[in-house]
């Protein structure tokens, strides 16, 4: 998907362009990424925006539509989320949803436009009786010719071969941040656990999602954590998707402090530089983003939103207004992708 525009351009220092067309680096050290983070705005997001047009066409845009299928009640803590059980304040919990309501909400995703759905369910793992209700879930939807993601919380190996053999595309697990920090967040599962979930999605042949979460109070060190460890993995996330936390309140990082815009698209632009051939997502967060935050976010090397009104329990950008950001922007978005 290179389009080659940039041929010819020398880079800005002596050293050689990251993520140059055919080289895919997994040996990425902390200190490296930390490096990138600190460079001058100027400088990472050229380098970013030079590896992005050696990889994708860098006018355009997927777009993924988020469902949440099983709502609240969830036995995990993870600090961020209002879908958690031990919050004081939380999202009313809700059974899981009928297939045929699914497939409703997924034709409305494609009428509007959307390449991908994906189905969100708050549960710490799945129980085999509702796996099979998510496996029709993904039959449907594939059946209408959408491409399909899940995130259903760990997955063994039985699991996740199950979903492969439904067609499942994509599973989504995030690493969230840096390992050391992790435990400041989360402390009903750990790093390892995650990694192990990773491990059994791949060797089931299904696409990795995995990405993390800006804005936790994390230091610029766990943000070059997060990234290490997802661009040093055996093979990088088709996708990451990198969210800004959505602050809500009655969890325990309602009140986290405000990131600076240009920090969090500092880290976009890492993501893009260290994990060159994968979709990097503008997530969760855009709802209070600036049009000209978000623009920057995509000439950092961002390439996938996602699109319609909610989120999985909090609101997300109205449509009509990503259009008109897209239009304005003259990009356009991914119809379907292989
Ligand atoms: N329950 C499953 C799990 O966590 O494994 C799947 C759903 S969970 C909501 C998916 C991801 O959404 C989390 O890993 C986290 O990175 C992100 N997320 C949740 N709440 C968020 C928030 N308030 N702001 C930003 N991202 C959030
Ligand atoms: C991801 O990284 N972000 C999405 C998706 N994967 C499942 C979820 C964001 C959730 C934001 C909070 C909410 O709406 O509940
Ligand atoms: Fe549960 Fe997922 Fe929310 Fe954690 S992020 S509390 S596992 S729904």
């Amino acid at each position: 998907m290179a389009d080659g525009n940039l041929a010819g351009l020398s880079p800005v220092s002596s050293r050689p362009p990251e993520g140059g067309a055919g080289t895919v680096r997994h040996d990425w050290t902390r200190e490296e990424v930390r490096a990138l983070l600190d460079l001058p705005f100027p400088e990472l997001l050229f380098r970013a925006q030079t590896v992005h047009r050696q990889h994708f066409d860098p006018a355009e845009v997927q777009i993924s539509t988020l469902l949440s299928i099983k709502t609240g009640g969830c036995p995990e803590d993870c600090g961020y989320c209002p879908q958690s059980a031990h919050h004081e304040k939380k999202v009313k919990a809700e059974r899981l949803m009928a297939v045929e309501k699914v497939l409703e909400e997924a034709r409305r995703a494609k009428d509007a436009g959307a390449a991908r759905f994906c189905m969100g369910a708050a549960w710490r793992s799945p129980k085999d009786h509702d796996l099979e209700t998510v496996c029709s879930m993904i039959e449907g939807v594939k059946s209408l010719g959408m491409e399909t993601c899940v995130t259903l919380g760990m997955l063994d190996s039985r699991q996740a071969g199950r979903l492969r053999e439904a067609g499942l595309d994509y599973y989504n697990h995030n690493l969230d941040t840096s390992p050391e920090f992790y435990g400041e967040i989360i402390s009903t599962r750990t790093y390892q656990e995650r990694l192990d979930t990773l491990e059994n999605v791949r060797s089931a042949g299904i696409s990795v999602c995995c990405g993390g979460i800006v804005g936790m109070g994390e230091s610029e060190n766990d943000r070059a954590g997060l990234i290490t460890a997802l661009a040093t993995l055996p093979k990088h996330p088709e996708s990451v998707p990198v969210n800004l936390l959505v602050r809500v309140e009655g969890t325990p990082l309602g009140n986290a402090e405000q990131v600076d815009p240009l920090d969090f698209v500092r880290v976009l632009a890492a993501a893009r530089i260290t994990m060159p051939e994968s979709r990097v997502r503008l997530a969760a967060g855009r709802e209070h983003m600036t049009d000209e935050a978000q623009t920057l976010c995509f000439l950092a090397g961002a390439n996938s939103i996602f699109y319609g009104e909610r989120l999985l329990t909090t609101p997300n950008p109205a449509a009509t207004r990503d259009r008109a950001l897209l239009d304005r922007l003259g990009m356009h978005t991914t119809i379907a992708e292989g």
